[in-house]
C-alpha cells in the first residue's frame, strides 16, 4: 500500500488506514523484563576495565599481550599501527605524536612550549577523565595488549556519535507490539551494530547522528536533494526528541592503549508522524561499511550479540524509554505493563 514516488516515499493515507490496531498490552513481571529501574550498567561507568578491547581484535593486528590482572606486574604491549593510517589518508593524523600535537596546537593557537595537563586536555579531550603518560593521552579504561595507532585515526580520543532509533511495531503473526530498532551489521567484524560513525571535524553530534544513520541505514536509496533534507530532518529529530544515554569510551574492538573509541549515545523513538516528515516510508538499505540493515526487534538474545558494548547502549536506552512512557519491555521485545499499572492516557 505504498506509493512510491519519483524521488522518494511516501505513505499513502490508505496504509495509515489500514494499520493494524494497537494490541491489549499484556502484563508484563519484573522477572520477564529485560530491564528494571534498578537494572546497573556496570561497564558504563567511566574508568571501569574494558573486556571487549582486551580479547577482540580486527584481523590484521598481530594478537594482543598479555593483560595482567594485577597493576605493577609484567607488561609487554605489541606496537601496531595500519598501513591504512600510516598511508596517511585525510582522515588521520600523522603517526608522529609531535607532528600531530603541533598540527592541534596551531588549529587553536596554542603554543606547544610547556604544556600542562589542563593544555593537553584541550588539545586531546576526552568525554573521560583525561590520563596523560609522559605528555601523550593514555587510554581512561586500562592496558589493552596493544599499543600504537591500530586503524585509528586520531591520537588519543576517536569520537563517535551512535543514533538508537526505536519504533513501535505490531507483529502480523501474534499481534503483539514489539519494540525494534534500526540496527546495521558491520562489513569489518560482521557484528550488528547501531547505525554510529565518527563525527566529522567541525560538525555537532546531531549532524553526526543524522549523517551515520542516513549514510548505513539508507544507503543509497536516496538521492543527493533526498540526502539533504534527511540529515536536516534527523538532526532536527535529534535536538528535538532526543534523550542522552550515555557519553564515555566504546568498548570498541580496535582500541589500543593509547587510541581510543568514545561515543555520545542518543536515543529516539520515531513515530509515523516524523516519518511522514522525513517523507520516509521506514524501509532501510544497508549503506557505507554496512552490509545489511534491519529493524531489528530489542531482544535480550539479539542485543546479548550486539558490536562492542552497544547491546549495553541500547538497555540503558530501554530503561529511559520505559521511564518516559510508562511503559514495560519484556526481553522478547514484546511491549506491555508492569501488574497494577493502569491503562496510561
Ligand atoms: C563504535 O564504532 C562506536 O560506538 C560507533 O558505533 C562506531 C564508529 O566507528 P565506525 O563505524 O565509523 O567505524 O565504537
Amino acid at each position: 500500500m505504498k506509493v512510491r514516488r519519483q524521488g522518494g516515499w511516501e505513505i499513502s493515507r490508505i496504509s495509515r488506514l489500514m494499520k493494524p490496531p494497537i494490541p491489549e498490552l499484556p502484563n508484563i513481571h519484573d522477572s520477564a523484563r529485560l530491564v528494571t529501574d534498578r537494572t546497573h550498567f556496570p561497564r558504563l561507568e567511566h574508568g571501569a576495565p574494558h573486556l571487549v578491547a582486551r580479547k577482540e581484535k580486527p584481523a590484521e593486528y598481530p594478537p594482543r599481550g598479555e593483560v595482567p590482572e594485577q597493576t605493577g606486574a609484567d607488561y609487554k604491549p605489541i606496537y601496531y599501527v595500519s598501513p591504512k593510517v600510516s598511508s596517511g589518508p585525510p582522515w588521520a593524523e600523522p603517526v608522529d605524536f609531535e607532528a600531530a600535537l603541533k598540527l592541534r596546537a596551531e588549529r587553536i593557537g596554542l603554543s606547544t612550549e610547556s604544556l600542562g595537563t589542563r593544555e593537553l586536555a584541550r588539545l586531546f579531550p576526552s568525554y573521560e577523565t583525561p590520563v596523560f603518560v609522559n605528555g601523550k593521552p593514555h587510554n581512561p579504561r586500562g592496558v589493552t595488549g596493544i599499543t600504537g595507532q591500530g586503524v585509528l585515526g586520531k591520537h588519543g580520543e576517536n569520537t563517535a556519535a551512535d543514533p538508537i532509533v526505536f519504533r513501535r511495531w505490531v507483529s502480523p503473526q501474534d499481534g503483539h507490539q514489539r519494540l525494534q530498532m534500526i540496527a546495521i551489521r558491520r562489513s569489518d567484524n560482521g557484528m550488528w551494530a547501531i547505525p554510529g560513525g565518527m563525527t566529522d571535524f567541525g560538525e555537532s553530534v546531531s549532524e553526526t547522528l543524522g549523517r551515520e544513520l542516513r549514510e548505513e541505514a539508507l544507503g543509497e536509496s536516496v538521492t543527493q536533494e533526498q540526502a539533504w533534507r534527511f540529515d536536516r530532518c534527523f538532526k532536527e529529530l535529534f535536538e528535538e526528541k532526543g534523550t542522552l544515554v550515555y557519553q564515555g569510551v566504546v568498548d570498541d574492538f580496535r582500541n589500543t592503549d593509547t587510541y581510543w573509541m568514545a561515543s555520545k549515545v542518543v536515543m529516539v523513538e520515531l513515530e509515523d508522524s516524523d516519518a511522514e516528515r522525513l517523507g520516509w516510508d521506514m524501509s532501510l538499505v544497508a549503506g557505507d561499511d554496512a552490509t545489511q540493515a534491519e529493524w531489528m526487534e530489542v531482544t535480550r538474545e539479539n542485543l546479548s550479540r550486539m558490536n562492542a558494548n552497544h547491546g549495553e547502549f541500547v538497555a540503558k536506552a530501554v530503561q529511559l524509554w520505559q521511564k518516559r512512557c510508562g511503559l514495560v519491555l519484556r526481553d522478547d521485545a514484546v511491549i506491555g505493563r508492569a501488574p497494577g499499572e493502569s491503562e496510561s492516557p
